[in-house]
């Protein structure tokens, strides 16, 4: 039996089960990253446990290039191709390069370099910025406030961005209001930057359309009003990279996710069971399907699991850009995508339910949906009786 299920945005806390209770917090641990790069031991929160330590030298993910040009000019059988090369590693493992995808590189370029502007400065600065317990947004000096074990050898830095009109300026004032006037110039490159991840992200919406057998402008047009968030990583160097990891393994609760490594390499997804490097490659893009997506698709497509190691000799950068629905709009796959050979597998849900979700009551990991969507079930007072059906 599968349920049909509208969810109301303001969950009540979880109660069941200890995976949905934060761990208490390392309070007195502070990730300074410019004095703990060089140090020879790492403090005992940021050691993973051996079954998850990253390997020495995996393989390497062997994944074509998906070319978007033919697509962005408007040759229809070059969309045709590109969007059964999607919809082939999206039914694999939620993972795919994009090349020739029309974002300027410079405007890459500057993404890249104006981090430095933000985390080399001294933790005080940095901390202006601060993300507070249960916001998804600001700066984060590992999780420190949040967990107390197997903390991620990375500082972030997250605000949100939406192309809606009322919004224009939403991630220039972001920085402006936060860090000061200084700032706006970095406030402007991000600006621009999302709003070239917010029309790549449509494109490639097209293409999922396309490969599922869906109007092509399906979910473009879902997420057209996208309320995205876009994470800026900063991997300290490491001197016990063996020990720790960068970001550990999860899938991304968001819907589609755009990332623009630097050439220094860390990524790591898993593939049949096994984690595999994706080299950088200045030219590309990285996307992969997130558990969001995963439901629109009624779990056609996968949900990638991915994590980030870290190394003794450089610090890394990455840019991540989250697609993510606009609040309002209910998750829920096209009638398309569901029959009696493809009865639900997800109830329906408000995005921002389930990111209250992973930043109230549950740290995102690989089982993310799976408890999400029994948390929903096991919740009788935020059912709409109306919404739900048996299939
Ligand atoms: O930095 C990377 O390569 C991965 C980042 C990531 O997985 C995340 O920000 O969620």
């Amino acid at each position: 039996m599968t349920i049909n299920c509208m969810i109301a945005s303001e969950p009540s806390m979880p109660q069941s089960t200890n995976k949905l209770k934060d761990e208490p917090k390392a309070k007195s641990l502070v990730f300074d990253a410019k004095l703990l790069q060089h140090q020879s031991t790492i403090p005992q929160q940021f050691i993973w446990p051996d079954d998850e330590k990253p390997c020495a030298n995996p393989p390497e993910l062997e994944v074509p290039f998906i070319d978007l040009g033919g697509f962005l000019s408007g040759d229809p059988a070059a969309a045709r191709r590109a969007s059964e090369l999607v919809g082939e590693a999206c039914r694999k493992h939620g993972f795919f390069l994009v090349v020739n995808h029309g974002v300027d590189p410079s405007l890459i370029s500057h993404a890249h370099q104006h981090m430095d502007d933000f985390f080399l400065q001294p933790l005080q600065q940095k901390q202006r910025a601060q993300r507070k317990i249960g916001e998804h947004c600001g700066y984060a000096s590992s999780f420190t406030g949040r967990f107390s074990t197997k903390l991620p050898w990375k500082e972030t830095l997250s605000f949100e961005y939406s192309p809606q009109s009322a919004a224009s300026h939403i991630v220039e004032d972001y920085f402006t209001s936060t860090l000061g006037g200084n700032f706006t110039h970095l406030g402007k490159v991000y600006e621009a930057y999302c709003s070239a991840m917010s029309r790549l992200s449509l494109g490639i919406m097209e293409l999922l359309g396309m490969s599922l057998g869906v109007e092509r402008g399906h979910f473009k047009e879902f997420f057209e009003a996208n309320e995205s968030i876009m994470r800026l990583n900063y991997y300290p160097r490491c001197q016990r990279p063996q020990e720790t990891l960068g970001t550990g393994p999860h899938c991304d609760p968001t819907s589609l996710t755009i990332l623009h490594q630097d050439d220094v390499g860390g990524l790591q997804v898993h593939v049949d069971g096994q984690w595999r490097s994706i080299s950088p490659n200045p030219d590309a893009f990285v996307v992969n399907i997130g558990d969001t997506f995963m439901a629109l698709s009624n779990g056609r497509y996968k949900s990638c699991l991915h994590r980030a190691v870290v190394n003794s000799t450089s610090s890394r950068k990455s840019l991540a850009f989250f697609l993510c629905p606009n609040k309002d709009r209910l998750v829920t796959p096209p009638p398309q995508l569901v029959d009696s050979a493809n009865p639900r597998i997800y109830p329906d849900f408000s995005w921002a339910a389930l990111l209250e979700f992973t930043q109230k009551h549950y740290r995102a990991d690989m089982n993310t949906m799976k408890s999400f969507a029994n948390w929903v079930i096991q919740q009788p007072q935020i059912f709409s009786s109306s919404s739900c059906l048996n299939t």
